[in-house]
């Protein structure tokens, strides 16, 4: 066997979605090259003592915004720079932003708008995946085409926001442009028409604080909405993805598609999991800290949550990272004094609390197994948007992204002690047993368990294979095949 390694990651309790089984991990020119015991060192060769600690595959955060253009004066306190460290620094090796289109320019444009936002600045891998807010017949016949051609293969688009929200025409042109073309479609699914309604009634007898937010958007709403993208998909006979579901009445949505044998996948984050409707309620503005869309919901709401990540229903956990200052006129404070409800900047920020936050509630407390969480932060993401197996797996060929493990070790969550550019966590003095000891981005140690070590411009972009799960199932009756129209 060669003994021409670069480093070689000794004692490796590694898991993959599969298996967890004791190795050394022999590393070449960023990738892994082979998994054995007691592999021979060569002359160069550096070594990393795992001692017995589990390595997981590093993260693969395929929903995160990061220095997304914004409304002004509106602007994101995290770029490519510092929430690609923050990424590092929390075990996530790859991200997938989101190049978003703005009305009125064309898809290709933004994505290069993206690339000079985040080429020469990211220390993780990186990919994009579009949002379609204006899908004109020149974006949907020619440059949507062009860009999965050249690996931006998933698209997200929103059925609320007035500046992305798409009708539901709009949907099904886009979905079948998805199918024609082997793309990933991700939908946020609120009702925007709901939300229009009911903001104005709460505003109207002057309910104007931050947790008003998670009253203008209830179940139902989301609800509504997942029912109707999973109806505009079955039509259409295209497999999509719901980003972010947040409670039991989209979950039983999903349910209920799946049930119909419908190719339906869905992702949810951490602010479901940890965070309540009682945290939009914090005195002093202080709930425009966990102002989100989708709302987080209640105690019950998070128990289904849970139970859907540990059966499977869930097949990504993700960040949903979109990172507004608290104490800022540009942030959730918009234009200097609290803002009413509906001119809150909406998101959390969660690059580099996302996985430790899993492996610490999920793993350790004996909820999932570690192969679950490696699928859920990593291996499904890798897969649904066409970059596994080079990312999201402990395999020979793999890229050497990898988190060698502290757990059982207790860990408090410090805003000060994180690396992204945002003046808060929404976890501040939660305790977690685990967070990486060492994150690796092709071979390469760019978080020390101190120290962020990475290079800035060191990450790469990613160009994305057309996703297998993208690809229609064969089916005996689709309502395509019923009224007799081409694949
Ligand atoms: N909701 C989104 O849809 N995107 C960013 C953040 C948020 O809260
Ligand atoms: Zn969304
Ligand atoms: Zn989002």
């Amino acid at each position: 066997m060669s003994t021409d390694f670069d480093l070689i990651v000794r004692n490796a309790r590694a898991a993959t979605a599969a298996d967890l089984f004791s190795c050394d991990i022999g590393i070449t020119a960023g990738r892994i090259t082979a998994l054995g015991e007691r592999l021979q060192a060569g002359p160069g060769t550096r070594e990393i003592d795992a001692a017995g600690r589990f390595v997981t595959p590093g993260g693969v955060d395929s929903h995160c915004h990061i220095d997304q253009p914004m409304l002004p004066p509106i602007r994101m306190a995290d770029d490519f720079e510092s929430g690609t460290r923050s990424a590092a620094c929390g075990g996530t090796t790859t991200v997938i932003p989101f190049a978003a289109q703005q009305r009125g320019q064309g898809v290709q444009a933004a994505v290069d708008d993206y690339h000079r936002r985040a080429d020469g600045k990211a220390s993780v891998d990186y990919a994009f995946h579009l949002i379609v807010s204006d899908p004109t017949p020149e974006v949907l016949n020619t440059e949507l085409p062009a860009l999965i051609d050249r690996g931006y293969t998933s698209f997200k688009l929103y059925m609320t926001y007035e500046d992305m929200k798409l009708d539901d025409r709009q949907i099904l042109e886009l979905l079948e442009v998805a199918r024609r073309h082997g793309a990933m479609v991700m939908i946020h699914a609120e009702n925007t028409d709901a939300i229009t309604y009911l903001t104005e009634r709460l505003l109207a007898v002057g309910k104007s604080e931050p947790r008003y937010h998670g009253l203008s958007r209830p179940s139902p709403v989301e609800r509504e909405a997942t029912h109707r993208a999973i109806t505009l998909a079955e039509l259409v006979d295209v497999p999509i993805l719901l980003v972010h579901v947040s409670g039991a009445e989209a979950v039983e949505q999903i349910r209920w598609a799946r049930g119909k044998g419908l190719n339906v996948q869905a992702e949810t984050c951490p602010q479901y999991l940890f965070l309540t409707q009682d945290d939009l309620a914090l005195p002093n503005f202080l709930g425009a800290r966990c102002v989100c869309s989708p709302p987080p919901r209640d105690k019950a709401n998070q128990q289904v949550i849970w139970d859907g990540l540990v059966d499977g229903l869930f097949s990504v956990f993700s960040s949903d990272h979109a990172p507004f200052n608290y104490d800022d006129d540009s942030g959730k404070r918009l234009g200097g004094r609290p803002p009413a409800f509906p001119y809150i900047p909406n998101g959390v920020p969660g690059l580099e609390t996302r996985m430790a936050l899993l492996f610490s509630e999920g793993v350790l407390t004996g909820r999932m197994p570690i192969q679950q969480f490696v699928a859920l932060t990593a291996t499904n993401a890798a897969r649904l948007y066409g970059l596994y197996p080079r990312k999201g797996t402990i395999a020979i060929g793999s890229d050497a992204d990898l988190v060698i493990w502290n757990s059982g070790t207790p860990y408090t969550i410090r805003n000060e002690a994180l690396h992204h550019a945002t003046d808060y966590t929404p976890y501040e003095g939660r305790e977690l047993q685990a967070w990486p000891a060492m994150t690796l981005l092709r071979g390469e140690v760019v978080w020390d368990g101190e120290r962020f070590l990475g290079r800035v411009g060191g990450g790469e972009f990613l160009r994305c294979e057309r996703p297998e799960a993208a690809r229609p199932r064969p089916r005996e009756q689709s309502w395509r095949r019923w009224m007799e129209l081409e694949d």
